[in-house]
């Protein structure tokens, strides 16, 4: 019989990571396999939006009778029941829900991890056919195994998660999640309804020609941030540029083109938000490590991002992350040595 091993699953790649490591228990591979299983469940969901007037819209009743739920309201508790149900996990925080969710049964509580999710980030521009994305985030408890997780579980600094990726929904679906190993991509194959390994070893290019940020708050940032965004404007062949600003104003879908391509993504403070708009727990801290693990660079404005200790589940933070000159570069604005 052949077996085709040039295409490896997401399955067959995360147990492959256990035979690399025999003394591994297989939680986490199980784990980031569940969560593979409600992006599938999600897509099917997101790819069928535009349709939603036709089946009913959230709120209303499709034409099976059932209720039709928001999707970032379902995409949370795709996620939630399908890590509840698992091996793997003692509880999740997530945008959706104000407080953490101890999932407290024999097998959860004997889970080594917590999970941290945004379900649907940026699901605003679902209606505009832009790409969405899931952001997760993984840590090993700290809290005693047997015994419901807490909320210390949740709350600890970037630096101590075990995996941390995102899942974007756009012209093809992928999943991308980074270990202390390596950071891979999984696209979706629809024909066999599985990830597979299509980006192995992700690294950040050094340098980039991409700047993502929101120019239409460009009088309400900090000076130095401002004096950063004009030399961008002004990069030249002859000192790395031209750049080019791109923003999707969907987290995800911005990350990743600058991950895979080079560039800065940057969400300062604003009049409006004196602490940023960006999460710590489930957007910038599995952001931050990702780009990091692939040789990027992510901070606060004033500190390596993984360092910030966290005080809230909910808790909103300036954010800069991307390729290692640039961010370089970038941080002599902000201490305005430039
Ligand atoms: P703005 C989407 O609403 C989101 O949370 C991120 O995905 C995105 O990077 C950011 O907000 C966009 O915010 O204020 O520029 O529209």
């Amino acid at each position: 019989m052949i077996i085709n091993r040039r295409v490896q699953t997401l399955d067959e790649f995360t147990i492959q990571q256990l035979r690399d490591f025999p003394k591994a228990t297989g939680e986490l591979s199980s784990l980031l396999r569940d969560i593979g299983l409600a992006a599938k469940r999600v897509n099917v969901e997101v790819n069928k939006a535009g349709l939603v007037d036709i089946l009913g819209d959230a709120g209303s009743m499709n034409v099976q009778g059932e209720e039709v739920k928001k999707l970032d309201i379902f995409a949370n508790n795709q996620f939630v029941g399908v890590l509840r149900h698992g091996i793997s996990c003692a509880g999740i925080g997530s945008e959706e829900l104000d407080d953490v969710v101890i999932f407290d049964d024999e097998v959860s509580n004997a889970s080594k991890y917590v999970c941290l999710f945004d379900p649907l980030d940026g699901s605003s521009n679902i209606d505009v056919n832009v790409s969405i994305g899931t952001i997760f985030s993984v840590y090993r408890r700290v809290s005693e195994l047997g015994k419901p997780a807490t909320e210390a579980d949740f709350l600890q600094p970037g630096v101590k998660q075990v995996a941390a990726g995102y899942i974007i929904y756009g012209s093809s679906t992928m999943m991308v999640y980074a270990t202390r190993r390596g950071v891979n991509g999984f696209t979706l194959d629809q024909s066999i309804g599985e990830f597979t390994l299509s980006h192995p070893d992700i690294k950040c290019p050094d340098s980039g020609k991409f700047y993502s940020v929101n120019h239409g708050n460009f009088f309400q940032y900090e000076e130095n941030v401002r004096k950063y965004i004009n030399e961008c404007q002004k990069k030249t062949k002859e000192n790395g540029g031209p750049y080019t600003q791109r923003y999707i104003g969907s987290m995800v879908a911005d990350i990743h083109r600058n991950l895979i391509k080079g560039g800065i993504f940057m969400y300062p403070a604003v009049l409006d938000k004196p602490k940023g708009k960006l999460r710590v727990m489930y957007e910038c801290n599995p952001c931050a490590f990702i780009i990091e693990v692939a040789g990027g660079i992510a901070t606060n404005g004033k500190q390596r991002m993984l360092e910030v200790q966290p005080t809230g589940l909910h808790q909103r933070t300036p954010f800069f992350a991307g390729s290692k000159l640039m961010m370089e570069e970038l941080e002599s604005f902000l201490k305005g040595t430039e």
